[in-house]
């Protein structure tokens, strides 16, 4: 793994509509991710949080139900620019959320810099909504699509490029909230995804064998965008979005020993930490303990 990361806050809650989630990047550097990551032999650059607008002085659009469009394209264009400089500078971008709309950003600064990028999708959710598919008008549900090229096309244009990835190149896992117009995208698009079924028969060890295989020979880098909400909320509960029945603390810090091990990884982000919904911090902890397996701790 790259032995220098740069680390970007985005403190964005535009995405949906609970309040909280914009402290999840502080809430994350609280748990303390930069001595965790400075005690594996990592040099740490925390480039501190991307400027977002306040929710309150936001204004709805009458043209469009993706709930404030033109602020999240706003705070995510920043984001690309930043994470873009991430990758000229040679360091490994580790971004904190912040809700999930941000990786629409993160996503159009990495791609820039492959030809095929691979995606790891940990979720319980697809995030494949577009505005037409919706059922809530959250932008936080609809990266994915986003990246593809499907969606608004004030998001999907962020970067000057699109899509950023192509559909046989992103692997989802622990999905088990699908809307219908996501499941008919998967299908369409031939997606790979790993539900919660595929990870209860297989077991997680089989599920990241398999998809690091898959990815290994199509993708020339692999951007992990880790969504707190993957987990089970008994593990995860600070979260704005909980679905039972999720991936378990341990199963997820075996993806990421396992991944970590692949040497695959060369982008991360952790979203949807929302500390008014957690049990002191535990959310933001379980997250930095999972960015601790990812980056090589080991206990002997
Ligand atoms: B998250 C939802 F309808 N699909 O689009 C939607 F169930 O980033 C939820 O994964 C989206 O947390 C969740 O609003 C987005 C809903
Ligand atoms: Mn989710
Ligand atoms: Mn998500
Ligand atoms: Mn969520």
């Amino acid at each position: 793994m790259n032995k220098n990361i740069s680390i970007i806050g985005v403190p964005m809650d535009l995405g949906q509509m609970r309040r909280g989630v914009d402290m999840g990047p502080s809430a994350i550097r609280y748990a303390g991710v930069v001595e965790r990551l400075e005690n594996l032999g990592y040099r740490i650059n925390d480039l501190g949080n991307i400027e977002i607008a306040q929710p309150e002085r936001v204004h709805t659009s009458p043209d469009t139900n993706l709930r404030n469009l033109k602020a999240v394209a706003e705070g995510n264009t920043k984001l690309s620019q930043k994470v873009d400089e991430v990758i000229e500078s040679g360091d490994f971008p580790l971004i904190f959320g912040g809700d999930h709309s941000i990786a629409i950003g993160t996503l159009a600064g990495v791609s820039k810099h492959y030809e095929n990028l691979g995606v790891i999708w940990y979720d319980a959710h697809g995030d494949l909504n577009t505005g037409e598919t919706s059922p809530s008008g959250n932008i936080h549900g609809m990266p994915l699509a986003v990246s593809l090229g499907i969606g608004h096309e004030n998001l999907t244009t962020i970067g000057g490029f699109a899509p950023k990835i192509k559909p046989e190149n992103i692997v989802i896992i622990g999905a088990r909230s699908l809307d219908e117009g996501e499941r008919e995208l998967i299908k369409e698009k031939g997606i790979k995804v790993y539900t919660m079924h595929e990870v209860d028969r297989l077991g997680m060890t089989n599920v990241i064998e398999d998809a690091v295989s898959y990815l290994k020979d199509r993708t020339d880098g692999v951007h992990l965008s880790l969504d707190l909400d993957g987990l089970d909320p008994s593990d995860a509960p600070g979260v704005g979005t909980p679905v039972i029945g999720g991936i378990s603390y341990r199963e997820s810090h075996l993806a990421m020993e396992m991944l970590e091990e692949s040497g695959l990884i060369t982008s991360a982000e952790f979203v949807e930490v929302n500390p008014i919904l957690d049990e002191k911090n535990k959310t933001a902890s379980v997250a930095v303990a999972l960015m601790g397996s990812l980056f090589g701790e080991k206990l002997l």
